[in-house]
């Protein structure tokens, strides 16, 4: 059972748990609900904000969506009724509370608990967690669900300070701001730029696009069923994954596969946009897959629209009335929204955990660069388990999927030391490596590498931290089982 120790008066009450989730978004909460349906209820899962949801909280931009069909993306084992294919944000954020009740998981959550450092302590063997308010807790595994995409990146542009109107990030949405009437500058075309484009042409008096690189976008499929039974789900949810796993042998290693998905966005943009010069700003100029495939049936028609406008000359300062291209030309707007992404490299680094030996994950990593074993554990780190870690993101199917597998590793992993009668288990370095190695070996020739662009999956060094080259049902074979032989325990 939870339970609180007995502390000295003025000092802060340590609290006591089997296990300690950190994070309350899609890989917390299914971590969460994992524990729970396997009656273990000895679990506290920490949220450092005030609700659940994670990046479904924090994005709350206009046509805010999944791209990835719901029956998909969502719990195998708690199906949504959802109002489309594709679910908008709040309904997401709605799926995942009302599940995190259903479950029985949210009286576990502590809001508004921010980690501080997590320390392994060798003799305990625990988990010894300090929350930034100085509060301790103790634990003998520890879950990392802390997300990859949640660090906004806005460039530094010479003069954005100076800006006298209203500038934000995609991701910090300001719905105080009225954009009826405005001047709105998007910068980027990337995910949240395709889904929020559309919408923001719908209500401002003009649009400013500034595009760098032009995005392969596909149309939306809506002719999926819409499954509401729950056998209609199983079959929707069945067929969507291996429609998209096809895509994956062409993303890794054979190039002619995807050729044809190239002419269908192709010709997607011929049907969309009329205009020749348009059209040649819209083609990319890499290999479809090496940045995120986008879907859209309404992105090219709002670009296409007379009060929208694609820039793609660099964008060279901004002054206080508006943004200035390299030709030297002023467009004067109302409001800049940051479409740029997020900083993602080593963002997992980012969290302060001290494993074996007093030496932290960010000391590790910068010293043997990132490795781990399935993306979930990191030798030196006992105990220890990521989800959505290094390499695990998918370019052409439902990270719910890679999630999944990653809970039911880490609750085997329990499973195994409980069984051994051991504390702690602690993946063997050569395992590590030679899994490192293997994986970076497919990378090599997959389209990350290959399809000449530059993407958030790979990072200044050019090496790719985010995308499993592979298909996922492969990730779900090699994480079915924990190996007893792959571990020190
Ligand atoms: O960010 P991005 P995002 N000057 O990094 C441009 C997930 N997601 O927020 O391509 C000018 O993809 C940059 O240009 P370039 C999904 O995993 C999922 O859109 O680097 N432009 C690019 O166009 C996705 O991949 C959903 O040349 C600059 C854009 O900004 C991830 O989030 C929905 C610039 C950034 O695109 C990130 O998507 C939304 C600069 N200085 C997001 N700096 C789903 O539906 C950057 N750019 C599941």
């Amino acid at each position: 059972m939870t339970q609180a120790a007995a502390a000295p008066i003025g000092v802060a009450t340590v609290r006591h748990t089997r296990v300690l989730v950190i994070g309350a978004g899609f890989a917390g909460l299914g971590m969460a609900m994992g524990l729970a349906r396997e009656g273990r209820g000895d679990f506290i899962v920490l949220e450092k904000a005030g609700e659940v949801g994670g990046t479904w909280r924090e994005n709350t931009y206009p046509g805010c969506a999944c791209d990835v069909p719901s029956a998909l993306y969502s719990y195998s084992f708690e199906r949504g009724d959802w109002d489309g294919v594709r679910a908008r944000q709040p309904e997401i954020l709605r799926y995942l509370r009302r599940a995190s009740e259903k479950y029985g998981v949210r009286g576990k959550i502590e809001f508004g608990v921010e980690v501080a450092s997590a320390r392994w302590d060798e003799a305990g063997g625990r988990w010894h967690l300090v929350t930034t308010a100085g509060e301790e807790y103790v634990a003998q595994f520890l879950v990392a669900g802390t997300g990859a995409l949640h660090l906004p990146k806005t460039p530094k542009v010479p003069g954005a300070t100076t800006f006298e109107g209203t500038a934000f990030h995609s991701s910090r949405w300001d719905h105080s701001v009225d954009l009826s009437g405005k001047r709105v500058a998007v910068i980027g075309t990337g995910a949240s730029a395709v889904q929020l484009v559309p919408e923001v042409v719908g209500k401002a008096r003009s649009v400013q696009v500034y595009q760098r690189t032009p995005p392969w976008v596909l149309p939306s499929r809506e002719w999926l069923p819409r499954a509401r039974g729950s056998f209609a789900q199983r079959v929707a949810r069945w067929g969507t994954y291996w429609g998209n796993e096809t895509l994956a042998a062409g993303l890794n290693g054979h190039p002619a596969l995807t050729r044809p998905l190239e002419r269908r966005a192709r010709r997607h943009l011929r049907r969309q946009v009329s205009e020749p010069r348009l059209r040649e700003v819209l083609t990319p100029d890499y290999r479809i897959g090496c940045k995120r495939i986008l879907r859209s049936n309404t992105y090219y028609p709002a670009l296409a629209r007379p009060s929208t406008e694609v820039i793609s000359e660099p964008i060279a300062e901004i002054r206080p009335e508006g943004i200035v291209t390299d030709g030297g030309v002023l467009r004067p707007v109302d409001v800049i929204v940051y479409a740029t992404g997020f900083r993602v490299a080593g963002s997992l680094a980012r969290l302060p955990l001290v494993g074996r030996g007093g030496v932290t994950l960010q000391e590790r990593w910068q010293r043997d660069g990132i490795r781990t074993h399935l993306g979930i554990s990191v030798s030196g780190f006992p105990n220890a388990f990521f989800l959505t870690g290094p390499n695990t993101g998918l370019g052409h199917n439902s990270v719910v999927y890679m999630i999944e597998a990653q809970v039911r590793y880490a609750l085997r992993a329990m499973d195994l030391v409980d069984r051994e009668g051991a504390r702690a288990l602690d993946v063997r370095r050569d395992v590590q490596d030679a899994f490192h190695d293997d994986l970076h070996a497919r990378l090599a020739t997959a389209v990350w590498s290959t399809g000449g662009c530059s993407s958030w999956y790979v990072d200044g060094r050019g090496t790719n931290h985010s995308v499993w080259p592979g298909f996922s049902w492969q990730y779900r074979w090699r994480t079915r089982r924990v190996r007893r032989r792959d571990h020190d325990l």
